[in-house]
């Protein structure tokens, strides 16, 4: 392997940093936002630094400790990694509490939109011989009132060694990432392979916050989905398998037990999961 090929915490940081600024123009969507509500957040997100440093009796060694630290996280890249991880399970829980249909969970830095489409009943795209275990999911996409929808299911996860394409090095550009459409029915059978828990990159100034506050580095293994159809609110989740050892402590706070799967095995040692999508109406 040459250097370039090792996956690095500030090489996985760049690109999801680099995706977050090509796909979303975070600015656009708050530019007529007041003053007093700029105002508003911004005191009381000081005002809770301020506390903490009053009441710890905050150091200027850990002052200057916490400066080069945050300077470290954007010289990695590691602003999306560490929003998505410890901050952004809150947003999603006060935006989506309103719903009454499926439970929805954090995206997490690594969503490309416009994975390869494979259809209602098909195969996310995958190398030959893509290690793990495979996965057959069979669901359909309804509406609160149980009408079915034509709608998009993009899937996304790591591989069988915890890495995501496009995020880590060597990988086919569209591996275990695609978009499935069903049809009037709402029906579709997605195969797959079972990823691999997560682990946050530890050379990186997220890995060095793990460690120096003692915490662990891990995110249960875990499938990406948005979900959309027309008229209906988009559901963006992931799921669970049952028995991980980080469904409990998940680093990123994430899991909720109604994202948790309840996979069959089947004969050939393959699993099968059924698992659908209730979407609220807009
Ligand atoms: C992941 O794979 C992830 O899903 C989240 C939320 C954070 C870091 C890595
Ligand atoms: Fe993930």
């Amino acid at each position: 392997m040459s250097i370039d090929e090792v996956a690095t915490a500030a090489a996985s940081g760049a690109a999801a940093t680099e995706r977050f600024h090509s796909d979303k123009s975070p600015y656009a969507a708050v530019r007529d936002t007041p003053p007093e509500r700029v105002n508003l957040l911004a005191r009381e997100i000081l005002g809770a630094v301020h506390d903490t440093i009053r009441r710890h009796h905050v150091t200027y060694d850990e002052y200057n400790a916490f400066k080069a630290w945050m300077i470290q996280v954007g010289e990695d890249g590691e602003w999306p990694l560490f929003l998505d991880v410890w901050t952004e399970h809150v947003v999603e829980d006060v935006n989506t509490s309103h719903r009454r249909g499926n439970k929805g969970t954090i995206e997490g830095p690594y969503y490309v939109p416009g994975a390869p489409e494979q259809g209602a009943d098909g195969v996310i795209p995958m190398r030959d011989g893509e290690h793990g275990t495979p996965l057959t999911w069979e669901g359909a996409i309804t509406s609160t009132d149980g009408t079915p929808l034509a709608g998009t299911i993009e899937l996304w996860h790591a591989d069988d060694d915890g890495y995501y394409s496009q995020f880590a090095p060597g990988i086919p550009e569209w591996n275990l990432r695609g978009t499935f459409t069903t049809g009037s029915d709402g029906r579709f059978r997605i195969r797959t392979i079972q990823p691999a828990p997560y682990q946050i990159p530890t050379d990186g100034a997220c890995g060095a916050l793990i460690d120096a506050a003692g915490w662990h580095s891990w995110r249960p293994a875990h499938l990406h989905v948005k979900v959309a159809a027309e008229g209906h609110e988009q559901l963006t989740a992931q799921l669970y398998f049952p028995g991980d050892a980080h469904n409990d402590d998940d680093i990123a706070d994430a899991v909720k037990p109604e994202l948790i799967l309840a996979p069959v095995t089947q004969p050939d040692g393959s699993v099968h999961v059924d698992y659908g999508f209730v979407l609220d109406p807009a």
